[in-house]
């Protein structure tokens, strides 16, 4: 079976089993079907659809049944983009495998236990929180914030449960294609595009964009993609064996190339700043369940206030969001799930175990993405650990290891500790303002300027602000600006903005958040929210996106 995104052509065919399924929680046999579950949408996280599921993180089976289409010779598997946290798969009571770890795709190969009549899939996904996943959960203090979190978790978001994504059975023909990888390296103002193909045996032809190609191929610097025209082509791959067509695969994607220079980024040569957010997947009643329009919304809005660029905090997204993102020419940052990871116990191996696994798969998923323009490996690690700069160097090894032509690095709150070495650019998360010096926006511009020429001076790599930002529960208003207000949020980012823009080697400012997101219950997260997104959880502007508006439409797109 391969590693290609389902789609359906004249040789493969890719049904979508989303909608109603059946869910049941309990922790009986339940392979060969779910009596009496109820009925959920899926994707969706089950937490805020089934009254009483908020806080049950499983186990829990779901069901769902359908008649199979016509094999026709080809290999089945049921492909999930993403459960939370682990998932365990029967077809018709025969067992067809298991994964772990949320938000990355896996494909079951299921030909043996399909039949072309009704089809019976369980799937049991335990969502628990425990030390030895990734991200942890049951954190003891010490290793961890000081805050304490209601389900007990050591990061700040809700810890969704379900089958988040599309799940699809896929169809592909025997000894066909099994996955594709793109290149692309600089030359003079345009770039050479390489195309490596892994098959079965036969002859493979390329086109692009309806033009026959052979890799390598030059491509002219107008058909390159930025976020001020992102340009995209058709790739089609076609295998034939005895003449016949065996199996075909076609490819929207961008061609560009990035670069860490002295003091910043090059996109396909040419300095770019980045603008924009970290955004969450996250939205009433969805959870953490995937949705087109939502994204769709949320990355034209970014458009809309002069963003050219997010990072997908705290997991890798949706792959539906990497297609707008490529479509929309706004560039990403793509994040691995490991965030708040620890290094004081045991159980530190089997999570870096996991975390280099699952940085393993999201380069796989992605690094045929255009707008994928850098590899975050973590999310502020507690390296305040004398294991925790090996283990960075490590994860930031493997990323470059798998895919040279990206710089990686991790988000991180404590810039002085071992491991930013290991990173092509700093990417640095400070809160002056409001975790630190609270209420004091003239100290707040200081401290971060003081900081950034701090860690520049330190490093000599550019750096891009990955968080800052202030909480503001939108219809609050305060003169003078008071923390918590529309008032006080805008004027921090604006401030800071500025502290950031007189730098040179700041290479891009992301403000967090997008929009406001659910949080497990805090005693500092009122209504269970965290208010720092620019728009509310609903995504309707506060006054920080107007603001936005005027600060960035006025700069450059990139
Ligand atoms: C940062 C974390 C982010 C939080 C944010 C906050 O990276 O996940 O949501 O703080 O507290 O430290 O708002």
């Amino acid at each position: 079976m391969d590693g290609l995104r389902p789609q359906t052509n004249s040789r493969r065919t890719a049904v979508d089993l989303s909608g109603l399924w059946a869910l049941r929680f309990g922790d009986e046999d339940w392979r060969s079907g779910v009596p009496d579950g109820v009925p959920v949408g899926v994707p969706g996280s089950w937490n805020d659809q089934v009254p009483g599921a908020r806080d049950l993180l499983g186990p829990a089976w779901y069901e769902r049944r359908f008649d199979g289409p016509p094999l026709d010779g080809r290999e089945a598997a049921i492909r999930f983009g993403s459960v939370c946290y682990a998932a365990q798969a029967w077809l018709n009571g025969q067992w067809i495998g298991e994964h772990e770890g949320g938000h990355l795709p896996f494909t079951l190969p299921c030909t043996d236990a399909l039949t072309d009549g009704e089809n019976v899939l369980v799937v049991r996904v335990d969502g628990q929180l425990g030390r030895d996943r990734v991200p942890p959960g049951l954190v003891p203090p010490g290793q961890r914030h000081p805050r304490t979190f209601h389900p007990d978790v050591p990061y700040d978001f809700f810890p969704y449960a379900g089958i988040h994504r599309r799940v699809e059975l896929v169809l592909t023909p025997k000894d066909g294609l099994r996955d594709l990888r793109l290149d692309t390296v600089r030359d003079g103002d345009g770039a050479v595009l390489s195309v490596a193909v892994d098959a079965g045996d036969g002859d493979i032809v390329l086109s692009l964009d309806g033009q026959p190609i052979t890799s390598p191929h030059r491509v002219e610097s107008a058909d390159l993609w930025s976020p001020a025209r992102p340009r995209l082509h058709r790739l089609d791959v076609d295998l034939y064996r005895d003449g016949q067509l065996a199996d075909r695969y076609s490819l929207r994607c961008g061609i560009r190339t990035i670069e860490v220079g002295e003091d910043g980024l090059l996109l396909n040569g040419v300095p770019v700043r980045l603008h924009g957010f970290g955004r969450h997947e996250d939205f009433p009643v969805l959870g953490r369940g995937a949705s087109p329009a939502v994204a769709a919304r949320d990355l034209h809005l970014m458009r809309s206030v002069g963003a050219n660029s997010f990072r997908t905090a705290h997991y890798p997204c949706d792959e539906e969001t990497l297609d707008l993102a490529d479509q929309l020419g706004l560039m990403v940052i793509a994040e691995t799930p490991a965030v708040a990871l620890y290094f004081g116990d045991e159980d530190r191996e089997r999570r870096q175990e996991l975390s280099l696994t699952f940085l393993a798969e999201m380069i796989a998923r992605d690094r045929n993405r255009a707008c994928v323009i850098s590899w975050s490996v973590a999310n502020e690690p507690r390296t305040n650990h004398p294991r925790a700069g090996a283990a960075m160097t490590a994860l930031c090894d493997r990323a470059r290891a798998l895919d040279p032509s990206r710089p990686a690095s991790y988000a991180t709150d404590l810039p002085d500790e071992p491991g930013v070495e290991a990173a092509d650019v700093v990417f640095l998360n400070s809160y002056p303002g409001w975790y630190r010096h609270p209420g004091q926006l003239d100290l707040a511009e200081s401290v971060l300027g003081e900081m950034l020429d701090r860690v520049h001076e330190r490093y000599r790599k550019p750096i891009v602000l990955t968080e800052f930002g202030a909480d503001a529960i939108a219809g609050t208003h305060a003169d003078p600006p008071a923390m918590w207000t529309e008032e006080y949020q805008a004027e921090l980012i604006e401030r800071l903005l500025r502290v950031a823009g007189q730098r040179d080697f700041v290479a891009g400012t992301h403000i967090w958040a997008f929009a406001d997101f659910a949080t497990a219950q805090a005693d500092h997260r009122p209504q269970s929210l965290n208010f720092k997104g620019v728009f509310t959880r609903d995504r309707q502007p506060k006054l920080a996106a107007r603001r936005l508006r005027e600060l960035w439409r006025g700069s450059p797109a990139g």
